[in-house]
């Protein structure tokens, strides 16, 4: 490098890390070093300066990706690209007890007889809304392949409730949100009866249906409302995505199509491909919910099989069906953020079709069609309504919209790239390129009435060559680029190794408030109080016939109770209660060959039910690192033979003590008292008061020395009738239960003293 670049680098780097040029000497040299042997450019450091977050640091926003077919959402910060979590939707998911506690069990046999289902094909998550901005509250999504909404509450990060479509056999279009979350929309989309019988392909155009389905959310209480939900029926297009009309066209939605040729392939014919994308145009259903849903109130749509059908006839006697031509097999719909347009992609094209809202509605309110489908329902001329189209490349698929007005973001899969561009004057602004295949994208809160811009994700369906080799079966890329300029830059690759990703949404981090710990003894799925709360101390073991219900809790660093004991053929059920306050505090529990591992977080309560049909001896103990002593958090399942006869005597001990012993334990006990008054004396001599989070750890630190407490009664009670066995093991114990609340403490002492806490007194 000649001295002239040196410089150059130099002077450039102090600049990006924000120093000056004499105090970051060494700092620019060593990144220079850097630099070189990691062969990385300037435009490295700035991207890399764009997305690295340092330790302890936060996300501005936080994404919610689908999982594909591993059923799950994954949460992700942006810009650091960091994975927070996994949630587990439609599929089991160990770390969090989901689909292994008798609780969340009920959340996947929701709709689904036995959980015979245990996967779901995720595509399209998105946010519960208030005026059309993203409100934090809850998450919604689909499972396309057994056609499913789930909701996830954003207080805890866990699904509460599953519903099945009682009319579809696959549902892609959904999860999309009307502006106050009054219904969620999600539209079939291979077509087949609208009931479970079998009926011959000759019959497609006959009998075979699609549709679109507004599922009611009871805002109040954070559930789908499934008795007052209603589905259209559709003509056998292949509905595809669908989108809620905002502002101007608030009370529409819109669903696209493909296949509406209602072409059926194999059997000698021709492959679906070729019939599928044989016509020039498909249609854009446009249903009008708001109209829809008065009808149902009045009591004027029948129910089918349980729930709402609105015909098609109906729908067309009633005005709130029309559908638009769409050309060469669309996919997207994507409504802007004033609700004035609506972008559609041609994936068999190089444009996007802009339609105007205003037209829509005057060909509507004029009765202007230029005539009807097979179905009957009126087709609105594409000439009529159509704003522009816009040249954005070959295969566009899916739209997001920027934080300036008129400005979106348009996937090109073929291209593999993303076009920018001007939706109001129908001209391209800049184009970038992906690597490789892109399907959706995603902007911050894109779908908002007010989206912020700033960032862009492309979500590729191949990886290709972009990371070291795993085998066959490659990660997803999700790639950063940062909009904030006019030109777009990429900044970032992440590999997610875990489904095809399909939609995101990303909401500002500070929307979010989520909870670190339960009400104590709450069911988490239910979101009450469980009725298999247990407190400290009253543990206990009920038996009713071969039923047995074992009401336990758990506690840094031990499971009560810590010996189990049932016969052969007994239906157990576990029910345990973190009783921890302190934030990150879970403890886990899983048994020897059961099938069974929960997740306690701190307050939950959470059940395990199952039947001991072999005796035998069945360790149990905590899976989560809790704690110094996590290793010793176990204790034994014994399944008796039927008719097993005690043995006569007591355990026998494995070590035996003294009162030297004793002695020994009594003067550690001392010292590590010291070193608690020391620091329940720098807390208390701050405003620790002010900071609900040391609240929490005093609290518990404070259970742990009751705790403490009467393990030296009984101690000192032992050594006084001179049993030195028992006084030192419960010395042991009270040893315990100080380091316990010297940790506690601690913890709370550091966050003090980095939280700027001041001194009272
Ligand atoms: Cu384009 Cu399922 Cu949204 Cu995938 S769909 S890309
Ligand atoms: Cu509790 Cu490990």
């Amino acid at each position: 490098m000649n001295t002239f670049t040196t410089r150059a680098l130099s002077v450039c780097t102090g600049l990006v890390l924000g120093l000056s040029v004499s105090t970051a000497a060494w700092s620019a040299k060593s990144l220079e070093q850097v630099m070189k042997d990691r062969g990385l450019t300037q435009k490295d450091i700035l991207a890399a300066a764009k997305t690295y977050t340092p330790t302890g640091g936060r996300d501005e926003y936080l994404a919610f990706a689908s999982g594909g077919q591993s059923g799950h959402i994954i949460v992700y910060g942006i810009p650091s690209m960091r994975i927070l979590k996994y949630i587990g939707v439609f599929t089991p998911e160990p770390w969090q007890g989901y689909g292994f506690d008798d609780e969340s069990k009920a959340v996947l046999a929701m709709d689904n007889p036995g959980t015979k289902i245990k996967f779901g094909d995720v595509h399209h998550p998105a946010f519960s809304e208030t005026k059309g901005e993203y409100d934090g509250r809850y998450l919604f999504t689909n499972d396309k392949a057994n056609p499913r909404i789930a909701v996830i509450d954003l207080k805890d990060f866990e699904t509460k409730q599953i519903v099945a479509n009682p009319f579809f056999k696959s549902e892609h279009g959904g999860a999309f949100v009307t502006p106050n979350s009054e219904y969620i929309m999600s539209a079939a989309q291979y077509a087949a009866p609208l009931d479970d019988s079998f009926v011959p392909l000759e019959d497609f155009n006959d009998k075979y249906r699609g549709g679109v389905t507004y599922w009611k959310f009871d805002n109040k209480e954070g559930r789908i409302d499934k008795a007052n939900s209603f589905t259209f029926e559709l003509p056998p297009y292949s509905q595809d995505l669908s989108d809620a009309g905002k502002g101007a066209s608030y009370g529409w939605g819109f669903t696209n199509s493909f296949c509406s040729e209602r072409y059926v392939g194999g059997k000698g014919r021709p492959p679906f491909e070729a019939g599928c994308s044989a016509k020039d145009t498909d249609f854009m259903q446009v249903t009008n919910w708001k109209k829809a849903a008065e009808l149902v109130a009045a009591g004027k749509v029948k129910k089918v099989n349980g729930s709402y059908l609105i015909p098609i006839k109906q729908a067309v006697k009633e005005g709130l069906l029309y559908l638009i031509p769409e050309p060469k097999s669309p996919h997207g719909v994507d409504v802007n953020p004033k609700g004035t347009h609506i972008i559609v992609s041609g994936k068999l094209d190089s444009h996007a079709w802009v339609y105007s809202w205003d037209k829509i509605q005057k060909a509507i309110k004029n009765k202007k069609f230029e005539s009807k489908d097979p179905y009957g329902i009126p087709i609105i001329a594409m000439k009529d309504v159509l704003h522009t189209q816009v040249q954005v490349g070959l295969g566009p698929l899916h739209t997001q919209y920027d934080s300036k007005e008129c400005v979106v973001y348009t996937s090109i899969y073929v291209d593999s790239m993303v076009t920018k561009w001007d939706y109001c004057k129908g001209k391209v602004l800049d184009q970038i390129h992906i690597h490789y295949n892109i399907g959706h994208l995603v902007a911050m809160e894109g779908d908002s009435v007010s989206p912020d811009g700033k960032y862009l994700i492309a979500l590729n369906k191949l990886a290709i060559d972009r990371f070291n080799p795993v085998g066959p079966l490659h990660p997803q890329n999700h790639q950063l680029i940062d909009i904030s300029g006019d030109k777009m830059e990429l900044l970032y690759d992440m590999p997610i190794p875990l489904g095809e990703p399909h939609y995101v949404v990303a909401i500002k981090a500070d929307k979010l408030k989520p909870e670190v710990r339960y009400k104590s003894g709450w069911d988490s799925r239910k979101d009450k109080r469980s009725p298999w709360k247990t407190r400290a101390g009253r543990e206990k073991v009920v038996r009713n016939g071969n039923k047995v219900d074992v009401y336990g809790t758990v506690i840094r660093s031990h499971i009560t109770p810590e010996i189990i004991e049932v016969e052969e053929g007994d239906t157990v059920s576990l029910h345990f209660t973190n009783l921890e306050r302190a934030e990150d505090e879970t403890h886990g529990f899983a048994v020897y060959s059961q099938n069974v591992q929960l997740s306690l977080e701190p307050g939950k309560t959470v059940s395990a039910t199952f039947t001991a049909d072999k005796a035998g001896v069945y360790p149990y103990y905590c899976t989560e690192f809790c704690s110094a002593l996590h290793l010793e958090m176990q204790g034994y399942l014994l399944v008796k033979p039927k008719g097993y006869k005690a043995k006569a005597g007591a355990l026998k001990v494995g070590q035996k003590y003294t009162k030297a012993d004793f002695d020994k334990q009594v003067k550690t006990n001392v010292d590590t008292q010291a070193v608690i008054d020391s620091v329940v004396g720098f807390i208390t001599s701050h405003n620790y008061k002010d900071f609900p989070e040391v609240i929490a750890l005093v609290e518990d630190a404070t259970d742990q020395l009751g705790f403490a407490g009467e393990a030296k009664k009984k101690a000192d009670a032992y050594a006084a009738k001179g049993d030195y066995q028992n006084a030192t093991l419960w010395a042991g114990q009270h040893w315990q239960y100080q380091v316990k609340t010297a940790d506690m403490g601690l913890r709370a002492k550091t966050f003090l003293e980095e939280h700027g806490a001041k001194k009272v007194k």
